[in-house]
């Protein structure tokens, strides 16, 4: 089998302890570096001291892993040129050898064959802005419509058009509900303007539509457990508002297309927000990563 589960991480899977998959490309392509490489050891302490086994994912010389050590979460963070691979990518890096960070997409595909049902991320891709020209939305949204997993994540980022990703996660299937809030979080903003149809408000909860989804089967689709950022930690609106508009004008002016977009969005406002918007990043993604734990112990407990 060309996937290597860590061995930390094959027990837990085998006697059902909970497990969270954690994705790479937020560590490689998501934030500056060096801070990168201390958040992503930081997530993975988070998901301990909850109870949980982190297992983030990446793939190394061709290797699709999860769970990584420390020196290969370092390779992560740190290796130049290190490429960014949604799902499709992964067969193509297989056979050329390649390492590369995991999307969304790529790290869900990844934690379904390991059996790992929850996983943890920042805000998901979807549908650009413009996307009537550039016809750009993310992988993340067809690959969850046919995915059996459990996705905790501050929305989707802010930097999109939030209501067309509503609209085509309604449209592709997939099952929504906000965490302890009936607005869809922004990712660096608690609320994103858009309302969510469900609200869930423990780990339980969750847990129970989980099961739930299996009972009913039908399509082998995801949960969107949208858990917003705390208010007195997100991203002044105001100042979100207006370096965003620059930072996609940016994006046009330099022609950047394709997967590059949304490093490039992101890395923008980190740039122009003095920092600020790397801090309500890492509170969404810490947030999302504590819950996930909860919720695979919830899971964990009636499996
Ligand atoms: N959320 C973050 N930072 C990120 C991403 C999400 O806080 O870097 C990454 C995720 O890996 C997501 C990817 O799957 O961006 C989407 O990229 P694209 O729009 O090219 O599909
Ligand atoms: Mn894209």
């Amino acid at each position: 089998m060309v996937l290597m589960v860590s061995e930390e991480v094959r027990e837990a899977i085998a006697e059902g302890r909970p497990v969270v998959a954690l994705e790479s490309t937020i560590i490689a392509h998501g934030l500056p570096r060096p801070r990168n490489l201390r958040v992503a050891l930081e997530l993975e302490a988070a998901v301990r001291q909850e109870g949980a086994v982190p297992a983030t994912i990446a793939v190394l010389d061709g290797r699709p892993r999860v769970g990584l050590d420390k020196e290969q979460v370092e390779r992560v963070a740190g290796e130049d040129g290190i490429r960014k691979l949604g799902h499709r990518d992964l067969p193509l890096a297989v056979a050329a050898g390649t390492s590369g960070a995991t999307t969304v997409s790529a790290t869900a595909r990844l934690a379904a064959l390991a059996g790992i049902r929850v996983f943890a991320t920042g805000g998901l891709g979807g549908v650009h802005r413009e996307w009537t020209v550039t016809q750009d939305e993310s992988a993340d949204l067809g690959l969850l419509a046919r995915t059996r997993i459990t996705v905790v994540c501050a929305g989707v980022k802010s930097i999109l058009d939030v209501p067309a990703t509503l609209q085509r996660l309604e449209t592709l299937g997939v099952a929504v509900a906000g965490y302890g809030t009936d607005r869809f979080p922004g990712f660096y903003l608690s609320d994103s303007g858009h309302p969510v149809d469900w609200r869930l408000d423990t780990p339980a909860q969750v847990a129970e539509v989980m099961r739930a989804q299996d009972a009913l089967g039908g399509d082998e689709s995801a949960l969107i457990v949208a858990n917003p950022v705390p208010e007195a930690e997100q991203l002044d609106p105001e100042l979100h508002a207006r370096v965003l508009d620059e930072a996609l004008r940016a994006c046009g002016a330099e022609g950047v297309t394709g997967q590059a977009v949304t490093p490039f969005l992101l890395d923008h406002l980190v740039r122009h927000t003095d920092g600020a918007s790397l801090a309500a990043n890492l509170a969404a993604v810490r947030g999302n990563v504590r819950l996930a734990a909860r919720v695979a112990a919830a899971w964990a407990v009636g499996e």
